[in-house]
């Protein structure tokens, strides 16, 4: 069992993130690495722009990331035990590549409401200053939502390039994480990303976002897998786990889901009138 310790719990209220915790091996990392770059290697662009979205629903191994129980364990802890998985994201910055996540809080375009629910960012590959990784602002989830502004800047992973402006950098904390470690972040808090400056690839499989039953999809239409507990509200339509990797039925199941994402994403905010 590995229940988050009151310490954990509490810097997660005030920070809105925790962090580092540990969910598998260096080596387990590098088996999942190996299975993302067979992907991309085999299926030219599967991985890329919106087809980074659900790739557990075509790898084996991110299923199985996406289900463990450590993981779930840490996510009870803050979501009660009534667990859907309601969608994943790759997040990869290549080096010599452009590539930033700008200022953001995922709650103002996922649409998914109470806020009942928590992302989960996986370490794949170490995660550090150096080669970008995620950096949070300590305490932002307190606030209210904020202004964002759409900026298509060149190398933004957000589709919409959704941005607060003006962060304090110096608030902002590193969320350093070596490959098996993962961080917790709260629906509200402000985060984002720098540049890859290193010579490797830095890749997060973020599990975007757990939810608990009680959460509704206001913008669109969400599909769920139920990862723990039992799901009384049936708020979303439930698809299965996949079957084998790059299996051609997944595969097209990716690509539904996608388009339903594609669709909150692009035209949600007009729904909710969020920018
Ligand atoms: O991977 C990154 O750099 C940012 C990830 C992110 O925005 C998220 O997990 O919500």
């Amino acid at each position: 069992m590995t229940y988050l310790s009151s310490n954990q719990l509490k810097q997660y209220e005030d920070e809105g993130f925790v962090y580092p915790i540990k969910i598998f091996s260096k080596d387990k990392a590098k088996e999942i690495r190996n299975e993302i770059e067979l992907i991309e290697k085999e299926m030219p662009g599967e991985l890329d722009k919106s087809g980074r979205y659900n790739a557990h629903l075509i790898s084996p191994l991110l299923d199985e990331v996406a289900h463990n129980p450590k993981i779930l364990d840490a996510v009870e802890s803050l979501i009660g035990e009534n667990i859907l998985i309601c969608g994943t994201t790759l997040f990869m910055k290549n080096p010599n590549q452009i590539g930033f996540v700008s200022y953001h809080q995922d709650a103002k375009y996922i649409g998914l409401e109470p806020l009942n629910w928590v992302t989960a960012w996986v370490a794949i590959t170490d995660s550090n200053e150096h080669n970008g990784c995620m950096r949070i602002w300590s305490g932002s989830h307190k606030d209210n939502l904020k202004k964002h502004e759409q900026m298509f800047n060149e190398g933004n992973l957000l589709t919409r390039g959704q941005t607060v402006n003006n962060i304090p950098k110096d608030k902002t904390t590193p969320i350093v994480l070596k490959a098996g470690q993962m961080s917790l972040h709260h629906p509200k808090v402000v985060h984002g990303s720098d540049l890859n400056k290193s010579d490797d690839r830095r890749i997060g499989f973020v599990i975007q976002s757990y939810i608990g039953s009680n959460v509704k999809q206001l913008l669109g239409q969400n599909s769920v897998q139920v990862a723990r507990g039992k799901d009384d509200y049936n708020f979303h339509e439930k698809i299965s786990r996949t079957q084998s990797l790059m299996n051609k039925d997944d595969i097209n199941l990716k690509k539904q889901e996608n388009d339903y994402l594609q669709d909150i994403f692009y035209n949600g905010s007009s729904k909710k009138g969020s920018y």
